[in-house]
């Protein structure tokens, strides 16, 4: 604080927290500073509740709670959640300001999120710089708030408002608050603890104190309970709690809880959710992803890139370009054909316009986009390119060709990259004079939604090309993974592996039907079989065809290769695994039944019906055999990545932390007698040796 009229009282070097006095000693001033994100933290709590109490016998006019840095209190420490709640536990630091005898006001900027959000609606007044952000996103941990925030809100603004805030766990801007008893000034610009300070001295000291606990009123608002419900489960991807929260919302509503009953449910709640299986997973997720993003961007020695090429406008092109112009890069977009060229801007074209449609972006942020883009038709224009990313389609000769256009027409600093899924870098490399900086960047599709990146790292790759595409990934807002060369690197290769099993099954007797279904009951985006129907059963046959000198995968894929000789490649011709109706509408498929059912026939499989669990069992044991594989192989080099990659390219549930966490869970010793047996039903060829210590 600047004030010179304040006198520092009171500063805790371990929390960070400040107490400063003004106003001839009338007005104190609480500032948090504990960066990162100032969280919540045990001894924060218990400093905090300390001052609180120790401010309450002084003769004070107001108390102003800020805090410094990027953030006001960004939540409980989530680190903390893995051991026993600590005492002072955060309702009773609520408690303590809410019976605090003078007013407390909150200046909040940053994101104010979870017990960040319910400290803040514990003070009787907020100021809050335009822009920020406010959100309970305990759900997202799959917990729910857990010192009364939803009940504040359920108070303040209405139940409708706290559901939306609560049950989705999204943030909110907090300018669309103001004026409401959530948000009672915006700072829009200078600084924020003088403005505060101003708004304590306005207080009158006869409007000053409020109570939301004594005036707990929620009545009389009219809630569509059961679409709120649906909705609420859709969003909530199978994670348990935001239905779980909602029920409690309902069940004080219908039953006229008082405030103080209804928080001794919901603290209940809380503690039980904190401790399940799916909280401790979503944890291990966030954590997880931090890490990938730390390390991304721990490094100084990565190159600048600033003007970005990208070869081919296909649907993977249009992806990609997409990409570097929302990370408002300059693009280079090269086709053989001006048509070509044509057809690529107008698909990105559509692309924004169906988000200027739902009022995501406006015709001026469109225009602003498309003059980032520069179209052409010749190699030469690329000269000016940091990075050039070639996107055809998967076939190693074009990729050569157009390697050696690049090598001849880009600049000798620039970072020439493939996007491939299968197709061997170090070939690719070979063809230019500079394999060093030849790179695997392999994207998913459709490349600008989904946030998994593979970076590939070929034999000859120079570490400053692999850091800076790491760095890259995470200014495209994605995950980004280094993998190494292996035919469909890590990604790909687990997911073929998660196929293989998949086929086996369904040869084993198991039907379509039951194992889409056990596998999205396991919480996957998809039944594999409705995902090979949608991304075409061609698509992986002919990917498998190129690699004949590996015939256990081939033999395995018979109902896949049945398929596609029967002409059923998926959606696309309205069959495959399923039928497609012409609404679009998918139904189970007698024809393609039998076509598995002839296969398994042919090959003389002895069926082996599996209940739901134990065809989830299979296929996940396929992928952290695969993934101890990668990690034994060097492929990879830190196992939770292979986690990242599931959680990010393949829709795997989140609240299952990721295939590699799921082996952990169960534990090396249950994981070597399932694949010992596996092994001895079927082949060590399928089920190889692999170091189980590698689970953690
Ligand atoms: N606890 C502990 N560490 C946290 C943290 C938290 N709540 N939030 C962030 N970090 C760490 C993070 O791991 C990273 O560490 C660093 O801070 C910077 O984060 C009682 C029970 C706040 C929007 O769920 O959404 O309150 O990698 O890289 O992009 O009812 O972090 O540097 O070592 O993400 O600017 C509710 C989660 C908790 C917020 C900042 N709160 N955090 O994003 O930086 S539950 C949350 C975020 C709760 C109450 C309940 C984001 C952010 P490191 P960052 P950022």
């Amino acid at each position: 604080m600047n004030n010179p009229l304040c006198h520092v009282r009171y500063l805790c070097i371990e929390t960070g927290i400040q107490l400063n006095v003004t106003d001839n000693n009338t007005l104190a001033v609480i500032e948090i500073n504990s960066p990162p994100v100032n969280a919540i933290s045990q001894q924060l709590r218990a400093e905090l509740l300390i001052l609180f109490q120790s401010l309450a016998s002084q003769d004070l006019h107001s108390v102003l709670l800020t805090c410094t840095g990027r953030t006001f209190v960004a939540g409980a420490d989530i680190k903390e959640m893995d051991t026993e709640p600590l005492e002072p536990h955060l309702p009773e630091l609520i408690a303590t300001i809410v019976r605090f005898p003078k007013p407390v006001i909150a200046a909040l900027h940053g994101t104010v999120l979870g017990g960040g959000l319910e400290l803040a609606l514990a003070c009787d007044y907020r100021l809050a710089v335009s822009k920020t952000k406010l959100g309970l996103p305990e759900v997202n941990l799959g917990i729910i708030p857990g010192a009364g925030g939803t009940l504040r809100l359920m108070n303040l603004i209405g139940v409708k408002a706290a559901i939306e805030f609560a049950c989705t766990g999204k943030p909110q801007n907090a300018d669309e608050w103001l004026n409401t008893a959530l948000i009672h000034k915006l700072v829009h610009k200078g600084d924020l603890t003088e403005q505060a300070l101003s708004f304590c001295r306005q207080l009158t000291l006869t409007e000053s104190k409020q109570n939301t606990e004594a005036d707990f009123s929620i009545q009389g608002q009219y809630i569509d309970w059961d679409s709120t419900e649906k909705r609420v489960k859709r969003l909530a991807k199978g994670v348990e709690a935001p239905a779980l929260l909602l029920n409690e919302i309902k069940a004080i509503y219908s039953l006229g809880l008082s405030f103080e009953h209804a928080l001794k449910r919901q603290r209940r709640l809380f503690l039980q959710l904190r401790d399940s299986d799916q909280a401790k997973a979503l944890r291990y997720a966030f954590f997880t992803e931090k890490k990938n993003q730390k390390l991304a961007t721990s490094t100084s020695s990565t190159r600048t890139i600033n003007t970005v090429g990208v070869v081919g406008a296909g649907n993977m092109g249009v992806g990609i370009a997409r990409c570097f112009i929302d990370a408002g890069m300059d693009l280079i977009w090269i086709e053989q054909t001006e048509e070509a060229l044509l057809r690529g801007m107008d698909n990105l074209r559509k692309g924004y316009q169906s988000k200027i449609t739902k009022g995501h972006m406006t015709e001026q942020d469109l225009d602003d986009k498309m003059q980032l883009v520069k179209g052409s038709t010749v190699y030469d224009r690329l000269a000016p390119c940091d990075l050039v990313v070639e996107a055809a389609f998967e076939d190693l000769e074009v990729k050569k060709i157009i390697f050696k256009a690049l090598d001849q027409h880009c600049k000798d600093s620039a970072i020439l990259a493939t996007n491939t899924s299968y197709l061997d870098i170090n070939s690719i490399a070979k063809v230019t004079s500079r394999p060093d900086q030849v790179v695997g960047l392999h994207f998913f599709s459709p490349a600008h939604v989904m946030k998994l990146i593979e970076i590939v790292r070929a034999e000859n790759t120079a570490d400053d090309v692999i850091k800076t595409m790491l760095a890259l990934g995470v200014k495209l807002r994605k995950y980004p993974v280094e993998v190494g060369v292996c035919f469909g690197f890590a990604a790909n290769r687990m997911y073929t592996r998660y196929g293989r099993e998949i086929q086996q099954m369904l040869l084993e007797g198991n039907s379509i039907v039951a194992i889409d279904e056990a596998m999205t009951s396991f919480g996957m985006a998809m039944g594999p079989l409705t995902v090979q129907d949608l991304s075409g059963i061609d698509i992986g046959y002919q990917a498998r065809a190129k690699q004949a000198d590996k015939p256990y995968d081939l033999g395995y894929f018979r109902p896949s290769a049945s398929m596609v000789e029967n002409g059923r490649l998926g959606r696309k011709t309205q069959a495959g695994f399923y039928q497609y109706l012409a609404s679009g509408e998918k139904v189970e498929s007698q024809e393609a039944q039998l076509l598995v059912d002839n296969e398994a026939k042919k090959l003389s499989i002895i069926p082996h019906r599996l209940t739901a669990e134990a065809i989830q069992q299979r296929a996940m044991l396929a992928l952290v055999s695969e993934g101890l594989l990668i990690i034994d192989e060097g492929i990879v080099n830190d196992i939770s990545l292979l986690d990242i990659i599931w959680l990010h390219g393949y829709g795997f549930p989140r609240f299952k932390g990721g295939p590699m966490y799921w082996g952990a869970k169960l534990g090396c010793a249950d994981i070597d007698e399932k694949l010992q047996l596996l092994r001895h039903q079927y082949s060590a060829d399928i089920w190889p040796e692999v170091t189980l210590s590698n689970l953690k």
